[in-house]
Parts: C-alpha cells; sequence; structure tokens
C-alpha cells in the first residue's frame, strides 16, 4: 500500500507502534488532507459541531429548549441499515452460515481497497480510540475507529467512551491491548474546488466484518449502524464471534432493573428485533402501584458468568441511538427527560420553525415545519414529517432513571431474558419457557415484522432469532449451538428463566389488543411472580401462558375477553407456523442442534393435526 501523494499533516498520534503503523497505512491509502487523533475534550466537541454547522450537515438548535442539540438530515438514500451489503467475510464460508451475506476475505480486501484509494482526498483522517464497555474492566474492549466523517466522531463521542483517556490506556497495555481496527470511510472525496454536500456518502456501500482477523471495513454510508461501527459491527457481529469463542454471549438485548413493592430487586434482559421496543421497555414507567424501573441499557447486552454462577450483563455502549417516531411524553416520559437535558444530535426528523424538533407522535403538533427531506411540511401535507427510522443520539447518563449499576463493570445478575417482536397474529403476550433449552428455541424461531430500521419491505414476517439476524457474525446454527452449550454448562438453577413476549397483537379492527409501553409493566410482575413461584399459568403446546386472574389488570382499561384474546394460544395458528419454523431449521443442515430439532418435534407432537 504505498502511494506518492505527500503526507497529511496530523494533530496528535500514538506510541503504540501497531496502532501507529495502522493509521499511517490508511491514510496512505485513503490520502487525507490532515489526521486528527480525537481526544474527547469539551473544546473538541465545539469545533467539531462548529464544523457540522458550516458545513450545513448540522443546524443547531434552539440554545433554550434543546440545548447544545443538533439537527441532521441524511440524504435520502441513507436512513438504514443496509443488510443486503452487510458482510461476514469469515475464511471459510461455512462459517458465514446461511443467513449472512458472504465473500472469501482477500476478494473482499481487493474490492475495498480499490474503494479506499484516494477515498479521504479533500477531508480530514479522524482517529478515534473508544472502549466498549468500562475502561477499568477486566479485560477492556479497545476499538479505534477511523472516520473521514464529523457527523461520525460527534456521535461516537455521544455513544461510545473516546479520547485521549482510553489511548493512554491502549498505549499502557502496549502489544497486550486487544483492539478492534475499524474503518470507516464515506466514499466521498472532495477535488480541490469541489464544493461538499450536507450529507456526503456514497450510492456503494459495503458493511464488512472480518470475525477471525476482528476488523471492521465500511464504506459509503454515513448512517447510525452503518457508520458507528462500536455499535453494531463491534458490539455485536465481532463481539458476538469473540464470545462464542470464549464463552460468553454479545446479544441485542436492554437491560432494566425492576424493583418490586417488597423492594426486591430483579435484573431482566430483552431481545426485540429494530424498532420492536427495546428501548420503550428500557425506560418504562409501570402503572402498576409501586413498582419502579430503572434503566441499564437499550440496545446491547454482554453477559458473562460470574464466580457465583450467575449470568451478569453490562451494556458495552455510553449513549442512546433510539427511534424518535412514536416517543412522548405518554410512551416514553424518560426519553423526553433525557433529550430535555440536552446534548443530542436528532437525524430526520422534522424541524419546527422556532428552532426545536417534531416527529410523528410527539405532542405538540407544529403548524408548520421542514421535513427530513427538506420540504414545507403542514399537518395537511399528507406525507411524514419524519422518516420512520429518524433517531435521536444522546447521553445515557442523562437518563433521569439509569441505575447506579451502569457504572460497575461487572454488571447485573439476570433473573429473566425476554425475546419479543412484533406479530398481529398468533403469538400471546407472555409465554414462559420450560426450561433453557426450550427457551433457546423460542429465540432460535422468533418472528417478527420488519421495520423501517434496515432498509427494505416493512411489515413481512420474517425469522429473527434472538432478535440478532442481522448481527450475528458467524452461522447462525452455531450460534444456536452455542446458546445450548451456555445453558448445559451452567447450574440450571441460577439461568436467568425465558420468556416470549408480543406487544403488537391486533384485533379484528387492525387495533393493539394490549396497550402497551407503561401497561407492559403488568407482564414483568408475571414473570417475577413466575420466578418466585407466585403467578399461576396454564401449560399450552408452546409453554406455560398466564391464567388471566394471574396476570394483574387492575384498573386496566380492557373487558376480559380482551385479554382473553391477547393470551390466546390458537392451535391453528400454531399449526400454520409449523411449514415456516421447518424451512427456517432446514436452512441449517448439520449447525442445527439436535435439541432444536427435538423441541421442533414436541411441538408438533403436542399441537396435533
Ligand atoms: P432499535 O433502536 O431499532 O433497536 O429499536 P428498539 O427495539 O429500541 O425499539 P423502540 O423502543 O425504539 O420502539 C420502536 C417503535 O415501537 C416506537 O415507535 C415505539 O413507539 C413502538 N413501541 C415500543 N413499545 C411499544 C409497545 O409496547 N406497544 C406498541 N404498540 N408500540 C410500541
Ligand atoms: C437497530 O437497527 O437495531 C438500531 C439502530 O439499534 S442502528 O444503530 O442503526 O443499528
Ligand atoms: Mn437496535
Amino acid at each position: 500500500m504505498t502511494t506518492d501523494t505527500p503526507a497529511a499533516t496530523a494533530t496528535g498520534g500514538t506510541t503504540h507502534a501497531a496502532l501507529a503503523a495502522w493509521v499511517d497505512e490508511v491514510a496512505a491509502l485513503t490520502t487525507p488532507d490532515r489526521v486528527q487523533w480525537i481526544t474527547g475534550s469539551p473544546q473538541e466537541w465545539t469545533e467539531v459541531t462548529d464544523k457540522l454547522v458550516a458545513a450545513g450537515t448540522f443546524t443547531r438548535l434552539n440554545e433554550q429548549t434543546h440545548p447544545n442539540s443538533f439537527y441532521a438530515a441524511s440524504d435520502p438514500t441513507d436512513v438504514a441499515r443496509v443488510e443486503d451489503r452487510t458482510f461476514i467475510c469469515s475464511v471459510d464460508e461455512k462459517d458465514c452460515g446461511p443467513t449472512n451475506n458472504w465473500m472469501a476475505p482477500d476478494e473482499m480486501k481487493a474490492i475495498m481497497t480499490d474503494l479506499y484509494r484516494g477515498c479521504m482526498t479533500g477531508r480530514t483522517m479522524y482517529v478515534i480510540p473508544f472502549v466498549m464497555g468500562h475502561l477499568n474492566a477486566e479485560k477492556p474492549m479497545f476499538g479505534v475507529e477511523i472516520t473521514d466523517s464529523e457527523y461520525v466522531v460527534a456521535s461516537m463521542r455521544v455513544m461510545a467512551r473516546c479520547g485521549s483517556k482510553v489511548l493512554d490506556r491502549i498505549e499502557e497495555l502496549g502489544e497486550s491491548a486487544r483492539y478492534v481496527p475499524a474503518l470507516h470511510s464515506l466514499g466521498a472525496p472532495l477535488q480541490p474546488g469541489e464544493k461538499d454536500v450536507a450529507w456526503p456518502c456514497n450510492q456503494t456501500k459495503y458493511i464488512v466484518q472480518f470475525p477471525e482477523e476482528r476488523t471492521i471495513w465500511s464504506y459509503g454510508s454515513g448512517y447510525g449502524g452503518n457508520a458507528l461501527l462500536g455499535k453494531k459491527c463491534y458490539s455485536l457481529r465481532i463481539a458476538s464471534a469473540m464470545a462464542r469463542d470464549e464463552g460468553w454471549l454479545a446479544e441485542h438485548m436492554l437491560i432494566l432493573k425492576l424493583i418490586s413493592p417488597e423492594q426486591q430487586t430483579y435484573y431482566v434482559a430483552a431481545a426485540f428485533p429494530s424498532a420492536c421496543g427495546k428501548t420503550n421497555l428500557a425506560m418504562l414507567e409501570p402503572t402498576i402501584p409501586g413498582w419502579r424501573v430503572e434503566t441499564l441499557g437499550d440496545d446491547i447486552a454482554w453477559m458473562r458468568f460470574g464466580d457465583d454462577g450467575r449470568l451478569y450483563a453490562v451494556n458495552p455502549e455510553f449513549g442512546l441511538f433510539g427511534v424518535a417516531p412514536g416517543t412522548n411524553e405518554k410512551t416514553n416520559p424518560n426519553a423526553i427527560r433525557t433529550l430535555a437535558k440536552g446534548n443530542s444530535v436528532y437525524t430526520n426528523v422534522a424541524l419546527t420553525d422556532d428552532g426545536g424538533v417534531w416527529w410523528e407522535g410527539l405532542e405538540n403538533e407544529p403548524q408548520h415545519a421542514t421535513s427530513w427531506k427538506g420540504e414545507d411540511w403542514t399537518p395537511d401535507s399528507g406525507e411524514l414529517s419524519s422518516h420512520p427510522n429518524s433517531r435521536y443520539c444522546t447521553p445515557i447518563d442523562q437518563c433521569p432513571i439509569l441505575a447506579d449499576e451502569y457504572d460497575d463493570p461487572r454488571g447485573v445478575p439476570i433473573s429473566a431474558i425476554l425475546f419479543g417482536g412484533r406479530r398481529k397474529t398468533t403469538v400471546p403476550l407472555v409465554t414462559e419457557a420450560r426450561d433453557w433449552v426450550h427457551g433457546t428455541f423460542m429465540g432460535a424461531t422468533l418472528s417478527s415484522e420488519t421495520t423501517a430500521a434496515a432498509v427494505g419491505q416493512v411489515g413481512v414476517v420474517r425469522r429473527d432469532p434472538m432478535a440478532m439476524l442481522p448481527f450475528i457474525g458467524y452461522n447462525a446454527g452455531d450460534y444456536f449451538g452455542h446458546w445450548i452449550n451456555v445453558g448445559k454448562d451452567a447450574d440450571a438453577s441460577k439461568l436467568p428463566k425465558i420468556f416470549y413476549v408480543n406487544w403488537f397483537r391486533r384485533d379484528e379492527d387492525g387495533g393493539f389488543l394490549w396497550p402497551g409501553f407503561g401497561e407492559n409493566s403488568r407482564v414483568l410482575k408475571w414473570v417475577i411472580e413466575r420466578i418466585e413461584g407466585k403467578a399461576a399459568a396454564v401449560e399450552t403446546p408452546i409453554g406455560h401462558v398466564p391464567t388471566p386472574e394471574s396476570l394483574d389488570i387492575d384498573g386496566l382499561d380492557m373487558t376480559p375477553e380482551q385479554v382473553e384474546a391477547a393470551l390466546r394460544v390458537d392451535p391453528q395458528e400454531w399449526r400454520a407456523e409449523i411449514p415456516q419454523i421447518e424451512e427456517w431449521f432446514a436452512k441449517f443442515g448439520d449447525a442445527l442442534p439436535t435439541q432444536l430439532q427435538v423441541e421442533l418435534d414436541g411441538l408438533k407432537a403436542r399441537l396435533g393435526d
């Protein structure tokens, strides 16, 4: 990798020889005008955000209502994760499995090296040392993202612990520091005199993980999950491969703390696919008296066994990258309070005339705003003001109900794991698994209607195992085997109990059967009472479902028939699922653990025909 372009000027650097060599190599290939190492200082935030405002990428919001906060509208083609452009480039194709895109690492590197050549011309190359999880963790999980996007720099500073403190620690640990090199470019070089656009990106996109090397190459997109490489690329795709090798779990899960009226504390993790309710559940305000929720994480959980044999979860992230539409004082008051403290970036929502932001579902609908597409918007314009996958990016420590344990690198012991998805039919409000293997079967067969969080058709039912379909960094069949093994090696009495929930079942008129949001606390209460052996359940072919009396519906605006409909297990509907599950399992061939086939056979037998 040589170039005859003169070396770029640099601000900062490192004594870590391998890291310095990689940064030099990337600079030589991508030919930026400048190289700047990110320190994490407040002054740097001002410089970067000023630069984004000057470039037209950011609009500074009203300082009174949205202090230190910014609005951005993306290129209309760069609004979500691009699953068909996402690759797991394992050495052997079979290690990528049937659910991921694959290309041989050398072939991919050749293609991307061509794309990267000169791709940062006219831009600054930023080097962002970061750590996912705690800097003082036993084995800190470092990363270094190289990017030519100021939007990525600003967002990464919110979403991950970044800067000089992290670099100092990497340097102290020297060659023994483990870090994931993560290269990102917008793929939008600027020739001398060429005017930049507000949201540079490239129509060619690649989001690539090399699981054996533990490296990430991303090209062409500025959107969150494609560009903030500490998040999905590292903390799920690369980390899941590390977790398989080392006996832990990297999961697409929120973590919450639940406090009962008796002041008992429980920690719950929950995996729902993208835009299916993790952030909302993580910040829930219970409607039932005496129960309280505190937040630990809203998207990613890393879970390892503690010395006491329990499974402990940490949230590796530092911020929240939440879906804006639908967020309001009623559905998620704690998100609104978090955002009210400012220091946030809003992308693809609407900009109001008083320098605020608005989105579908938020209170105080404006009479006029600028839509995410930059067009005039009024309540009768018949178009959405905000993209359905518009997002806020905000520091998690602004969340008023953040649990103190968030700062504990050991994490919290998990009592229950919930799986869930969006299903209009079939799947009841809550089902308890008989045991770990049955819970793994529930996770492995999880199904959900697709959402706007990924480019593609919305509302199509697909299998999304453990809500990890786009995030498993290896063969999903082996991933199921890993889940089975985690349970096999553990003391069963100390394992979390597994449940499957569905907040999204509909009635005949198409309305939601279950009111959701704060009312989901009623389901959490049942979950805890099951763990404590206090609540009743009926055994059904798919698992244990609440008896109508065991679910606390005191004060709930639902008829007994509606509650019954939300809880119903209809054998007819479930028999229709079987061929879909069979087709799904058939994809995995030999990699499918036999225990899951046994579970499926058992389900079929119980459902009869
Ligand atoms: P990602 O950030 O993409 O991983 O999404 P998420 O799983 O955190 O989903 P989030 O909590 O942001 O919710 C996505 C959408 O679902 C929002 O529009 C919410 O308003 C809506 N939603 C969340 N919880 C519920 C619920 O209990 N019932 C209903 N009907 N909608 C919900
Ligand atoms: C998701 O899509 O699951 C998200 C947003 O949490 S992103 O960071 O784009 O992955
Ligand atoms: Mn997510």
